[in-house]
């Protein structure tokens, strides 16, 4: 919105021409993010434990987690209302991706909004159906997967490349529709599956919302695009100023879901993230790439899926409980350790990610 804004005034005063900058208006956004989450955390938290918007924990899992009950959830709106603002006020709206990625965020949250007003307000412990939740996360990543596919400018936009082989792509098709919603919902579900430990899930979204920027900034950009053999998608580069808005909204986050947590996203912020990093990795083209930075999520939901799949044909678990963060609490690692060195190996798979932009 500012664009226009600073465009129009730049008239009056050439200053205001720094604001057209791409790299400024997504530092502006981390910076904007931060400082709402900032702002709003405190009361937003008063108000969610004065209503007894509080977690009810499981008694079947990990003991420690029998403390956590009554923490105030629900504080993934405070990342929406965050990553929302910043984008509106810091990206070219006239850009059809900025609308794409904020509609799939946006409506992925609400799917969770209902489901957490359902357990956590209307204490049904049940909350929404997973046949129900499901439906409705598919409607809306078909939904966006179709819209993308038909209104493709180049056939840039639904090539599938393959990292560390410069010269591998491959033209998808009607296939590209398919894969979009698997990585949508994939993706969704794989991050909410993660949300179990204080902190586990925001900072690997933000280090990954963080490489995807600079693949939204390079493939955005015709010089570097060239330059580093990937494809070209012009409208790809805005999506770093949202890319900005989910590092600077998860930082915001994090400093009260740290451990140990003041509050925890609920499934408002779990689904609403997951589907945000799944659509920017379709639209900057780096779904494996996505794949192998998102290890922690993908080995928490390999886990969940191995040991339900155990269970159901031998009657025996091979995880001490699924997903995975609790066979380690479990096993008697102290929860920040857990948390810590998954962090830890996000680091790694992140920057092995980046790598690939050279290595090919
Ligand atoms: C939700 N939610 C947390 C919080 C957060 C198929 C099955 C394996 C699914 C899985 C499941 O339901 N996973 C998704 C995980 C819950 O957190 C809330 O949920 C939101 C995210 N959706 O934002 O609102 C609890 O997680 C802890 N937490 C923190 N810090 C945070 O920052 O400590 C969350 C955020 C909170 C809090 O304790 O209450 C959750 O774990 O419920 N199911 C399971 O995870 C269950 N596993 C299971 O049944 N495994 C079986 C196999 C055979 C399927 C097995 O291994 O035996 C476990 N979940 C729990 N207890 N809580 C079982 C034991």
């Amino acid at each position: 919105m500012l664009v226009y804004l600073t465009q129009y005034l730049s008239q009056y005063y050439s200053g205001f021409n720094v604001f057209q900058y791409l790299t400024l208006r997504a530092i502006l956004g981390v910076l904007t993010a931060l400082l709402i989450s900032f702002v709003i955390g405190p009361e937003m938290i008063r108000r969610l434990s004065r209503y007894q918007i509080g977690q009810t924990v499981r008694n079947d899992g990990p003991k420690t987690h029998l403390l956590k009950a009554g923490t105030p959830t629900m504080g993934g709106a405070l990342i929406l209302v965050a990553v929302a603002v910043a984008t509106l006020l810091w990206a070219d709206l006239g850009n059809r991706y900025i609308w794409v990625v904020l509609l799939v965020t946006l409506l992925f949250g609400a799917i969770g909004w209902v489901d957490d007003y359902k357990k956590l307000v209307l204490k049904n412990s049940a909350g929404l159906a997973p046949r129900v939740k499901m439906f409705w996360q598919s409607l809306i990543a078909l939904g966006i997967a179709v819209f993308l596919y038909a209104s493709a400018m180049t056939p840039a936009e639904t090539t599938l490349i393959v990292p560390f082989f410069k010269g591998i792509a491959v033209n998808l098709g009607w296939v590209y529709v398919l894969m979009t919603y698997f990585v949508i919902v994939g993706s969704s579900n794989a991050v909410n599956l993660t949300d179990g430990l204080d902190g586990l899930a925001i900072l690997p979204t933000v280090l990954i919302a963080g490489a995807l920027g600079v693949f939204a900034y390079t493939t955005g950009n015709v010089k570097f695009a060239v330059y580093l053999g990937i494809p070209y998608i012009r409208d790809a580069a805005e999506v770093v100023v949202f890319c900005g808005a989910l590092v600077g909204a998860g930082l915001g986050f994090l400093w009260f879901n740290t451990y140990p947590a003041m509050v925890f996203m609920g499934d408002v912020g779990a689904l609403a993230l997951g589907a945000a990093l799944g659509i920017v990795a379709v639209l900057v083209r780096q779904e494996f790439v996505f794949l192998l930075m998102s290890g922690i999520f993908v080995m928490e939901t390999v886990s969940v899926i191995l040991q339900v799949a155990s269970f159901k044909l031998t009657g025996r678990r091979i995880f001490r409980m699924a997903p995975l963060h609790h066979h380690f609490e479990l096993k008697g690692w102290p929860e920040p350790r857990v948390i810590v060195r998954f962090w830890i190996i996000t680091v790694i798979l992140v920057l092995v990610g980046l790598a690939t932009l050279k290595i090919r």
